[in-house]
């Protein structure tokens, strides 16, 4: 990884920057494109930010149909913000579009570029620190969901087929471990074992879908909590960013994997599994701020199975994690050799503490309900 932009002088004129380049900030938030942040000024000393992120096309494969999604996406949610009386300029993302008119610029060595506007005076978090920030967070994506729940759920293409398809990503992991490609499978036995005693679960909502019991919505599908930004005065969580997953799925992936990010009492890469605990306190804050901005509209499967998607998506995401240690490191990136274990691990402490308390969870969802009224 490196703090260099590849081929600068050529992003530098494939868009309309106002002003002259001062800064460049890398942002190491995520595990899959590189995103940085330009600071251009002008003759009065004015600075402009711009958030300009390269595609990883390796991950993305049409990266074409997914800017079309993001800008079908980022309009709806500029009438949205409006219509509520919003700020579209800090609550929502949208594009600035490259000098011949795209969206995106292919740069000579193909790398795909786009470029954002910059919400000022706002920050991301990788923890929440209190059981209420994590409740506001709750709310945007909930309000998040409600903004595009009449978005047409047709038009969008699925920038990775079978995202959340915990039995595909199941099949997938099982590969892996059959094909050993980085010899690595032996030094994790105890975790491939731990997975696959869950085969089950895999499953479940997956065959929901199939047979009606849920219906898929246009969800994020990366609902970590940094991918929420924050007004630096307020603390009011203003913006959701990370679109690129943007396409028809559960609003219990959405759910459950905040949970997995957001109620774990560490990183998600921290080495000391002594620290790693799932926070009850933090599952009832969040389940409340959703539940208050989205209760209403969920049906009554998508709220009995807001404990069990907690597990799912943990379990799914230390499965993808595994998976990719035992492939050699190909899909997220990493910063040392063991990175995807120490992930995965995190991940795997985790949902054994979920299934202990997962009676505890499903008592704490039917008292919101009670509270907000939403009937079970
Ligand atoms: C990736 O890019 P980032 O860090 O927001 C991944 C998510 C995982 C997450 C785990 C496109 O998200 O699915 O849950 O890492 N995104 C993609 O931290 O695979
Ligand atoms: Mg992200």
């Amino acid at each position: 990884m490196s703090d260099k932009v590849a081929n600068l002088n050529e992003l530098l004129n494939a868009f309309n920057f106002e002003g002259k380049l001062a800064n460049i900030n890398r942002i190491n938030d995520g595990h899959i494109n590189d995103t940085y942040v330009f600071d251009f000024t002008d003759n009065k000393k004015n600075h402009k930010k711009y958030l300009v992120q390269e595609l990883n096309v390796n991950v993305f494969r049409k990266p074409v149909d997914l800017m079309n999604n993001i800008i079908g996406v980022t309009h709806h949610l500029k009438e949205k913000v409006t219509e509520c009386g919003g700020d579209p300029e800090r609550e929502c993302l949208y594009l600035y579009p490259a000098k011949d008119g795209k969206t995106y610029f292919v740069d000579t060595e193909g790398r795909f570029w786009r470029c954002f506007n910059y919400v000022y005076n706002a920050h991301s978090v990788q923890n929440a620190q209190t059981p209420e920030i994590f409740a506001e967070a709750a709310r945007a994506f909930g309000k998040f969901q409600h903004y595009l729940s009449d978005y047409p759920i047709d038009s969008l293409v699925e920038t990775i087929p079978n995202f959340h398809n915990t039995s595909s990503r199941l099949a997938d992991f099982k590969q892996a471990v059959n094909d050993n490609k980085s010899y690595r499978a032996d030094y994790c036995r105890k975790e491939i074992d731990f997975i696959l005693a869950r085969e089950n679960d895999c499953g479940v909502l997956v065959k929901m879908i199939e047979e009606g019991k849920l219906p898929l919505r246009v969800t994020h599908n990366d609902t970590k909590l940094n991918n929420v930004m924050f007004d630096d005065e307020t603390n009011k969580a203003i913006c959701i960013v990370d679109l690129d997953t943007v396409m028809p799925g559960l609003s219990l992936y959405d759910f459950g994997d905040s949970i997995r990010f957001g109620a774990s009492t560490a990183a998600e890469d921290e080495t000391d599994l002594d620290k790693v605990h799932f926070d009850i306190d933090y599952f009832r804050a969040y389940a409340d701020g959703f539940i208050s901005t989205a209760g209403k509209s969920l049906t009554r499967n998508e709220i009995l199975y807001l404990p069990f998607s907690s597990k799912l998506m943990t379990l799914e995401c230390g499965m993808r994690f595994l998976g990719d240690y035992i492939n050699g490191d190909v899909y997220f990136k990493t910063d040392y050799a063991e990175h995807n274990l120490i992930r995965a691990r995190t991940q795997l402490k985790l949902v054994g503490e979920m299934e202990e308390a997962m009676p505890e969870m499903e008592k704490i969802i039917s008292e919101i309900c009670e509270k907000y009224g939403v009937d079970l």
